[in-house]
């Protein structure tokens, strides 16, 4: 009964974890910078050099247009994750660098399962997140 209860599990645990990486990317950092609507103005990421790799030493830009809440920090956190796995705290330390712009330097490591998803949350507030998903390459 303990096995048939614990096989249960593992099937519900593979299956949450595979439904986790259904996620698509949104957001192609190699051919350009990315723009996502929130809030009423817009928020635009571009990751340098081009195209985009893991370990390799990255420049994270963020621009907002208009005059979003957000402007009024000196810095913002941009969090790396991985959709559907737990890939350890990584979160690049964005600095005030223009009237409605931010930029940082952080490395994406490079996942040992060979998916390469990443996603790029920019921590504005509790309720604003925007994401942004996006292929990295080797
Ligand atoms: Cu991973």
């Amino acid at each position: 009964m303990l096995l048939y209860s614990f096989s249960i599990f593992l099937v519900l645990f593979l299956f949450g974890c595979s439904s986790g990486t259904e996620a698509t990317a949104d957001c192609d950092p190699h051919a350009g910078p990315c723009t996502k609507e929130v809030d009423g103005y817009t928020v635009t990421l571009d990751i340098s050099p081009k195209p985009v790799r893991h370990m390799k030493e990255l420049t994270f830009g963020v621009v907002f247009s208009g005059g979003s809440p957000a402007l009024f920090s000196d810095s913002l956190l941009l969090d790396l994750s991985m959709p559907g796995m737990e890939m350890g705290k990584n979160q690049v330390v964005l600095k005030k660098a223009g009237d409605n712009r931010y930029t940082g330097k952080g490395i994406i490591v490079k996942c040992l399962s060979g998916r390469t998803l990443w996603r790029a949350t920019l921590l504005i507030s509790e309720t604003l997140e925007p994401t942004f998903t996006f292929n990295v390459r080797d």
